[in-house]
């Protein structure tokens, strides 16, 4: 059975997930918009991960004996000003929740749920993997400098998600 504490902070990582998941398709629909196919699609790819982050959040929570509960959510922003503006912010993001998902570790060493914190090494090992590959997209966008040739960038950049959404899909 899950303690109080533990799933009260889980539930609060159901809705940064939704609310992530939110902000990347947020994301994706202004690419889409501003005639950028490829981070649009690496945005929609990105929101799909995030909404199974969720999903596993909520199913881990009910299968433990504690409630998982469906918050609403806050409105992500609809306007950015370009795609390095989209990555900076992507990265800003992710590492807040690495933040969040190490508050929730120390929530489980407290309450002495080492099952729960075990299971959350998932998390962990993701949020290495999303900084890293968040990290490298921006060294590419600074790469291309001020001029910013973006048509390459775009139709290069949805093949670099071949390698990286295989860990979430476990
Ligand atoms: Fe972007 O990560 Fe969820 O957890």
């Amino acid at each position: 059975m899950l303690k109080e504490k533990v799933a009260a902070a889980l539930n609060a990582q159901i809705e940064k997930e939704m609310y992530s998941s939110n902000l990347y398709l947020a994301m994706a629909s202004w690419a889409e918009r501003n005639g950028y196919p490829g981070t649009s699609q690496w945005m929609y790819a990105q929101a799909d991960e995030e909404r199974m982050h969720m999903l596993k959040l909520i199913e881990y929570v009910n299968e433990r004996g504690g409630k998982a509960t469906i918050p609403a959510c806050d409105m992500p922003p609809a306007e950015f000003e370009s795609v390095l503006d989209l990555f900076k912010k992507t990265y800003e993001h992710e590492c807040f929740i690495s933040e969040s998902i190490n508050d929730i570790i120390g929530v489980t060493h407290d309450e002495r749920d080492f099952t729960t914190q075990q299971w959350m090494q998932w998390f962990v090992n993701e949020q290495i993997e999303e900084e890293a590959q968040v990290s490298t997209i921006l060294d590419k966008l600074n790469l291309l400098g001020e001029t910013q040739n973006l048509y390459f960038f775009d139709r290069d950049i949805f093949s670099d998600r071949g390698n990286t959404t295989s860990s979430a899909q476990q």
